[in-house]
C-alpha cells in the first residue's frame, strides 16, 4: 500500500545566514509521519537555490545535480523511522538566500523503482525568523486629498480640466470610420481587465458619449475635450484615440470608485503624447510558462499602462515555448520538465511533467491581440548562451569531440549553441523562418548574453575556428555567431535586438540593431557611446524579479540588489548622458525574469506596481512619486492577489 504521502512526509528548510564566526548553513530536513518506516530512497528538490557538486554536504550525498535540481540520498541502508527526521546540511551555496523564495520549493521523494513521490514542502525560514512571506501587490490606498482631481497613470503631458460631474455609469464610444478599431479595442480590454464593471455600455444603458475623430496627435498622442454631456477625443492614429479612451476609462473608475477623492471633469482639455517611442516590458516565459489567456492579460495591463513593447523571452536554458513545425522536438522534449526528462524539474517544478509551449494558432491570437491595443511582440530566442533545453532537444547540435564541461552562471553545462558546429546555423535559421512568419514586428531579439568565458574551451570545432580567426575566449567566436543571424535576419528585414553582450568580441552592425542594457545605467550610456540604438533596463532599478526590499520575507531575487517602487520610479535612465548618447535611446523596458514566481501571487508582488512606475517613466516628462503613489492603487495587476489577501 502506498502512504498517502504528499500529507505524511515533509520537507522543510531553513537558511542561517554567515554571522561572526559562524559560516552560513542551509538545512534541509525531512519529516516522516506516515507511520511506516522510508527506505531505498532519495530526496529531490528543486528552487533558485543550488547545491554546487563542490558543496560540502552533512547528511546525504549528492547523487546529480544540474542548475538547482539536485537529488540527493542518505546513507547506504538509512531508515527513516516513523516519527523521525533527517537533517542534511548544506555548507556551501553557490550564493547566499536572501529571501525565502530562494529556497527550496519543491521536494519529491524517489524511490527505488524510479517512481517519485511529491511531498509537502513548506516555504524556506530563515533561522531565528517567523516571519510570514509577503505576497500580492502591495496596497496603495488612495489619499483622502489626491493630489491631483482626475485618476491617470502615466501621466499626461498636460491636464487643465475642470467642473465635477457624477461619475458616468459607462463610456458610449461613437466611431464612424475613424476609432472604428480603438473602440473595438478599448471594449476588448475593459472586458479583459475590469469583467463585470461596465465600463462600456451603449446610450441606452446610460454610456456617456465619447466622440473619436482624427486631428494631430502623432503616432500615439491624443487629446480630450470635456464638456458637461460628452468628451471629444482627437487622435491620428487609431493607437492615439484608444490611448485617449484608456485615459477616459480610468478617469471613470477612478471617479466611479473614489467618489469623494476622484473628479469626472465637465470643462478643459487633456493633450498628451508620450515621452519616449519605447515602453516595454519583457517577460520570461521560459522559466515558468504563462497560458496564453494570462499572456493575453498581461497585454492588456501593459496597454493600460501606454506600454507598447512585449518582448517575449520564449527560450531558455529551462525550455522552449515556439512550435516549430521542422523541429517538433523543441517543443516535445524542450518544452516539458521533469523527473528522468530531458530537462528536469528546475525552479520549484515538481517531479511530474509540467510546462507547456504556445502553438502558433495561440501566438497567432496573442500577437494579433497585442496589435489591436497597440503593443508590438517582440520575440525572444535567447542564443547562443541560455539553450541547454534546445540542445536537449536537438543534440545533434553538439561538436561530437567536445569532451569537457563549461558552466553558465546559472550552472548549466555546455549550454551554448557552438559557433563552429556548421548545422547550428541551418536549423537557427530554420526557426526564425517560422517565426517571421509569426511575428509581424520590425525586431527580433537573439539574446546573445552570458556566454561563458570558456564556453566551447575543449570544442576541437570552435577550437579550429579560433585558429582560423587568430581569436582566443569566446567572445568573438559569439560575435561572429551573432553577425551571421543578424545578416539573416536583415535579409528578413528585420532588426536585430540582443542583450548588451552582443557588442562584446567585436559587436554586431550597429545599423540594423538595438541593444537591451541590464547590467547597469552606465553600461547602457557606453553602448550608446559606442553607436548603438539603446533600451535602458538596468537590474538595479527595472528587474522586476528583484525584492522590493531587503528583508527575508520579502520575495524576489537578490544579485542586482532592491529596489522599491519608489527607487523604481525614481530611477533616471539617462542622468549623466550627453546629448550624442541621449539621441540613441529608444526607451525603457521592465524586465520581468520569472525564476522566483513560484507562485501567481509572487507575480503580483514583484511585477505591481513596479510595472507602473517604468510605464510613467516611459510616458511623462512630468514624474512626481507622490502623485503616482496617490492614483496606481486603481492599476490593475494580474491575477487579482493583494497584500493580505
Ligand atoms: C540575468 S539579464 C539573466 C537572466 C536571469 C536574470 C535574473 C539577462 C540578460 N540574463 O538569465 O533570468 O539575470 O535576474
Amino acid at each position: 500500500m502506498v502512504a498517502d504521502w504528499y500529507d505524511g512526509v515533509t520537507l522543510a528548510t531553513e537558511w542561517r545566514p554567515a554571522a561572526e564566526g559562524v559560516a552560513s548553513r542551509y538545512r534541509l530536513m525531512l519529516t516522516n509521519d506516515t507511520g511506516e518506516a522510508l527506505r531505498d530512497f532519495r530526496l529531490g528538490i528543486s528552487g533558485p537555490a543550488r547545491i554546487s557538486d563542490d558543496a560540502e554536504l552533512v547528511g546525504a550525498k549528492v547523487v546529480t545535480q544540474l542548475s538547482n535540481f539536485c537529488e540527493l540520498a542518505p546513507e547506504r541502508g538509512f531508515v527513516l523511522a516513523p516519527g523521525a527526521r533527517w537533517t542534511i546540511d548544506v555548507l556551501k551555496l553557490d550564493y547566499p538566500i536572501r529571501h525565502g523564495t530562494d529556497g527550496a520549493a519543491t521536494g519529491f521523494l524517489i524511490l527505488a523503482d524510479g517512481t517519485t513521490r511529491s511531498l509537502r514542502t513548506v516555504p524556506t525560514r530563515r533561522e531565528g525568523s517567523d516571519a510570514v512571506r509577503k505576497k500580492g501587490t502591495a496596497i496603495y490606498e488612495v489619499p483622502e486629498h489626491p493630489p491631483v482631481p482626475v485618476s491617470i497613470v502615466p501621466w499626461p503631458q498636460d491636464v487643465a480640466v475642470s467642473g465635477r460631474r457624477t461619475a458616468p455609469a459607462g463610456l458610449a464610444p461613437i466611431s464612424s470610420a475613424v476609432g472604428k478599431s480603438a473602440a473595438a479595442a478599448f471594449g476588448k480590454l475593459t472586458e479583459k481587465l475590469f469583467p463585470g464593471e461596465g465600463l462600456v455600455r451603449p446610450a441606452h444603458e446610460g454610456g456617456f458619449p465619447v466622440e473619436l475623430s482624427v486631428g494631430a496627435g502623432g503616432k500615439e498622442g491624443y487629446a480630450i475635450e470635456f464638456s458637461a454631456e460628452r468628451a471629444r477625443i482627437v487622435g491620428e492614429t487609431e493607437t492615439g484615440l484608444l490611448y485617449g479612451l484608456i485615459t477616459l476609462g480610468q478617469i471613470l473608475r477612478g471617479a466611479r470608485l473614489h467618489l469623494r477623492q476622484f473628479n469626472f471633469p465637465t470643462a478643459g482639455r487633456i493633450e498628451d503624447r508620450p515621452a519616449m517611442a519605447w515602453r516595454g516590458s519583457h517577460l520570461d516565459v521560459a522559466r515558468r510558462y504563462y497560458a496564453r489567456d494570462e499572456v493575453e492579460r498581461f497585454i492588456a495591463i501593459l496597454a493600460w499602462n501606454k506600454l507598447n513593447v512585449l518582448h517575449w523571452h520564449l527560450s531558455d536554458d529551462e525550455s522552449w515555448r515556439v512550435e516549430i513545425d521542422a523541429y517538433p522536438q523543441l517543443t516535445g522534449k524542450g518544452a516539458w520538465r521533469g523527473y528522468g526528462m530531458p530537462v528536469p524539474p528546475l525552479l520549484g517544478s515538481g517531479p511530474e511533467r509540467t510546462g507547456g509551449y504556445y502553438s502558433k494558432a495561440d501566438i497567432r491570437d496573442i500577437v494579433a491581440f497585442a496589435g489591436e491595443v497597440g503593443v508590438d511582440v517582440v520575440p525572444e530566442i535567447d542564443m547562443p548562451g541560455h539553450c541547454y533545453a534546445m540542445l536537449q532537444a536537438i543534440p545533434a547540435l553538439r561538436d561530437p569531440g567536445e569532451n569537457a564541461p563549461y558552466y553558465s552562471i546559472q550552472s548549466f553545462p555546455n549550454n551554448c549553441l557552438n559557433p563552429a558546429v556548421e548545422a547550428t546555423y541551418g536549423v537557427v535559421e530554420a526557426i526564425i523562418d517560422e517565426m517571421v512568419e509569426l511575428f509581424p514586428s520590425r525586431y527580433f531579439h537573439v539574446g546573445a548574453d552570458e556566454v561563458p568565458e570558456d564556453a566551447w574551451h575543449s570544442s576541437p570545432a570552435a577550437n579550429k575556428l579560433r585558429k582560423e580567426l587568430g581569436v582566443t575566449g569566446a567572445a568573438p567566436l559569439q560575435a561572429r555567431f551573432l553577425q551571421r543571424l543578424q545578416t539573416y535576419l536583415t535579409s528578413k528585414g528585420k532588426l536585430t535586438g540582443a542583450w548588451e553582450e552582443a557588442s562584446h568580441g567585436g559587436g554586431i552592425d550597429k545599423a540594423n540593431c538595438y541593444l537591451v542594457g541590464w547590467k547597469t545605467q552606465e553600461g547602457s550610456q557606453q553602448l550608446a557611446a559606442e553607436g548603438y540604438d539603446v533600451v535602458v533596463a538596468p537590474g538595479q532599478a527595472y528587474y522586476l524579479d528583484m525584492a522590493n526590499t531587503e528583508d527575508w520575507h520579502e520575495c524576489g531575487a537578490a544579485w542586482a540588489g532592491w529596489s522599491s517602487p519608489e527607487k523604481a520610479y525614481a530611477f533616471e535612465p539617462t542622468a549623466g548622458w550627453g546629448d550624442g548618447e541621449r539621441s540613441r535611446l529608444l526607451g525603457v523596458q521592465a524586465c520581468i525574469w520569472s525564476e522566483p514566481m513560484t507562485d501567481r501571487a509572487v507575480f503580483d508582488r514583484l511585477v505591481f506596481p513596479r510595472l507602473s512606475a517604468i510605464a510613467e517613466t516611459g510616458w511623462s516628462s512630468n514624474r512626481d512619486f507622490n502623485r503616482f503613489k496617490a492614483l496606481v492603487g486603481l492599476m490593475p495587476n494580474l491575477y487579482g492577489r493583494y497584500e493580505g489577501f
